[in-house]
């Protein structure tokens, strides 16, 4: 035993701790970011990311997450094990303090390269904060060293369990589910994360155990993620579904600064730039100097390429930066001791010094690759030559349909039937499959603060399609009219102004079928690649129309699903010696009558809206490529194992 609880005992530290775990409680959403599917995720990451932190400074090799039957979760790993002798100035053990003192994480090792944290850095003691029981276990000289905390406080002071041959610590967590209003882990949202930090941090194997799903060849659903070739491999992941223009990506390891820098970069022959960046291991959506300074680069690097072999004395138009990066694919991972954070959701890097480090390793790399690889260097040129045309060509159409806009006095679509309410924070527009689905809904409908807008079958697939051909098509021109918004991949356009947003929610309501699913997927890679502040400000939503109707007598029950309509049918057979009718099986939209279509998808009171969220932008990317892209085959394998639609929150 290291220190026996005496009861009376608590000091005034103790009491400290106390309200800032409390306050962790009464205010979970400051700390985690949200208490839904996400704040539960995060829960996870934070854990992980204190492993991730003990390999980066060279203590340990694997980590293995364990999700149990009952959605705890374990995460294990082979550092040095936290530390459990006294803590000086607490007169507690350093373990109790690590898990109950808010940011103490790495207090302990000044010296020890610390810059990981998670997005809201807040350390496992808020995780602890918010699990109903914890339990925290080391393995550390020879000895198990073990405590266990129920909402933050500690069950007894920390005890000698036995001994051990190995070294690590092992944390197990059950998510408090008066706090979180979901409690269900989902396997996939994890391993999308243990994938991309193994892309992150070469070298480290990340493996993960679904104790819920035990496999007919016997153990459980796992994964396992390493990756030797770090970023260089994450593009090649990413761009597995694309037609790469290089054979390799470009890849650039700068150690050499006070600011690490690791880029990745291929060329592809899609139109989309995907340029993805993190700082410390944390995804930054909103970019910032990392990012700027990347792009700098590129431009002055390749810009002056192209001038010395002459390819540009022709052009009769400047080459804009985002020419560069047409069918890029890039990743960007910066380490930076004090992040400073900003913008809305706090994912924009702020650090000035931060520009130059990236654009001069960026710069120094690039300008070697292109004197040692010409024909390389040549295709990327031409290619960034053809997108300046093509963005040329673009921006003529773009300008002709927003002129047509201010010129004609109504400039709605006309086949919107918009609401009369004005405020956008109380308006919707639903994003209808059809015209007979879209008159059913006219008609169904709140007019006060519903707007229909029917889409005559599919719309076009904009991951294949050249910019300029999206401003010529009809239905993508009636939806950016109808919501008030400019859309385009340049940098003034894509400043989305959602402050002329005219709905707040944009709901897309389409057959609960195949072609259903692939009208939302179109819509929302439209979304994704040219107004994806939309989805990042949570105003997407996807309707949910019930597939069943079971009628008895008077009686009739919508179901959603089989097993909804299963127990349907087993209520309704209860209720007297009539047979179950019918069951209907709504094939679409148009089945249902107006009133049907209000009660079951549109009206707030009864209806489930699944909001679109993105949980990685770098995984939605790759998705989106692959379901929209040529190769059928994972197009196929996706489809199966995603029975409904693809990264959606409940
Ligand atoms: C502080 C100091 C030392 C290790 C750790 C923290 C540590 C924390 C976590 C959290 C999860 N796994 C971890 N592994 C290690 C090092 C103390 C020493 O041995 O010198």
């Amino acid at each position: 035993m290291i220190e026996e609880n005496k009861p009376g005992s608590y000091s005034a530290d103790n009491i400290q701790v106390l309200e800032g775990l409390e306050a962790v409680r009464k205010r979970p959403a400051m700390y985690i970011g949200d208490v839904g599917v996400k704040g539960l995720h995060h829960l996870v990451y934070e854990v992980v990311d204190n492993s991730i932190d003990e390999a980066l400074a060279g203590h340990c090799d694997t980590i293995d997450v364990f999700i149990h039957p009952n959605n705890s979760i374990t995460v294990k790993d082979n550092g040095r094990g936290i530390p459990t002798d006294m803590h000086q100035k607490e007169k507690r053990s350093a373990l109790e303090v690590v898990m109950t003192v808010l940011h103490a994480g790495g207090k302990f090792d000044k010296d020890t390269y610390k810059v990981s944290g998670g997005l809201h850095g807040v350390g496992v003691s808020c995780v602890n904060a918010l699990s109903t029981f914890l339990r925290a276990e080391v393995h550390r000289n020879g000895i198990v060293y073990e405590q266990e905390y129920s909402c933050g406080k500690p069950q007894y002071s920390v005890r000698e369990k036995g001994t051990t041959t190995t070294r690590g610590t092992n944390i197990t967590f059950m998510p408090d589910d008066s706090i979180f209003i979901v409690s269900e882990y989902n396997y996939s949202t994890l391993c999308a994360r243990l994938r991309e930090l193994a892309y992150l941090n070469k070298g480290i194997r990340l493996n993960i155990t679904d104790e819920r799903e035990a496999l007919e060849e016997g153990g459980f659903k796992s994964d396992s993620f390493y990756s030797q070739g770090g970023l260089k491999e994450f593009v090649e992941y990413l761009d597995s579904n694309r037609e790469k223009l290089i054979p390799e990506p470009i890849y650039i390891e700068h150690n050499k600064g006070t600011v690490p820098v690791e880029v990745a970069m291929q060329y592809n022959t899609s139109y989309t730039e995907n340029v993805h960046s993190y700082v410390n291991n944390i995804n930054t959506h909103e970019g910032g100097t990392h990012v700027a300074g990347f792009r700098q680069a590129m431009t002055r690097v390749l810009k002056a390429y192209a001038d010395k072999e002459g390819m540009t004395t022709k052009l009769k138009f400047d080459i804009a930066g985002d020419d560069f990066r047409e069918g890029l694919t890039a990743v960007i991972s910066v380490k930076v001791m004090e992040p400073q954070f900003e913008g809305q959701t706090k994912t924009k890097l702020g650090n000035n010094e931060v520009i130059g480090a990236v654009n001069m390793a960026v710069a120094e790399a690039l300008n070697n690759y292109l004197e040692e690889h010409p024909r390389e260097a040549r295709q990327i040129i031409n290619k960034v030559i053809l997108a300046a045309t093509a963005r040329h060509a673009a921006r003529k159409a773009r300008e002709m349909v927003q002129r047509k806009n201010v010129l004609s006095s109504n400039s709605m679509p006309g086949k919107l039937a918009d609401c009369s309410e004005n405020n956008p924070e109380l308006c919707e527009i639903y994003l209808v499959e059809g015209d007979s689905a879209g008159g059913t809904a006219k008609q169904g409908r709140s007019r006060n603060f519903q707007a229909i807008l029917p889409l005559r079958g599919k719309i076009l697939n904009v991951e294949k399609a050249m910019e300029h051909k999206i401003y010529e098509n009809e239905e993508i021109r009636n939806i950016f009219t109808a919501l008030g918004v400019t859309v385009g991949t340049e940098e003034d356009q894509k400043a989305l102004n959602i402050s002329k947003l005219r709905y707040h929610k944009i709901i897309i309501m389409t057959d609960a079928d195949v072609d259903g699913s692939h009208i939302t997927t179109l819509i929302l890679t439209f979304f994704f690649r040219y107004m994806k502040d939309l989805i990042e400000s949570g105003y997407v939503y996807i309707a949910t129309p019930p597939l069943y109707l079971v009628k008895k007598g008077n009686n009739q029950v919508y179901a959603w699903n089989d097993k909804e309509r299963l127990e349907a049918v087993k209520e309704l057979a209860k209720g007297g010696n009539e047979s179950t009718v019918g069951i209907q099986r709504y094939k679409g939209l148009g089945e249902m009558n107006a009133e049907q279509l209000w009660t079951t998808t549109m009206n707030p009171e009864t209806r489930t809206l699944r909001r679109v969220t993105i949980d990685s932008a770098a995984e939605a990317d790759r998705i989106f490529s692959m379901l929209m892209g040529d190769e059928v085959p994972p197009r196929r394998e996706f489809i199966e194992q995603n029975a409904r639609y693809a990264k959606i929150d409940s």
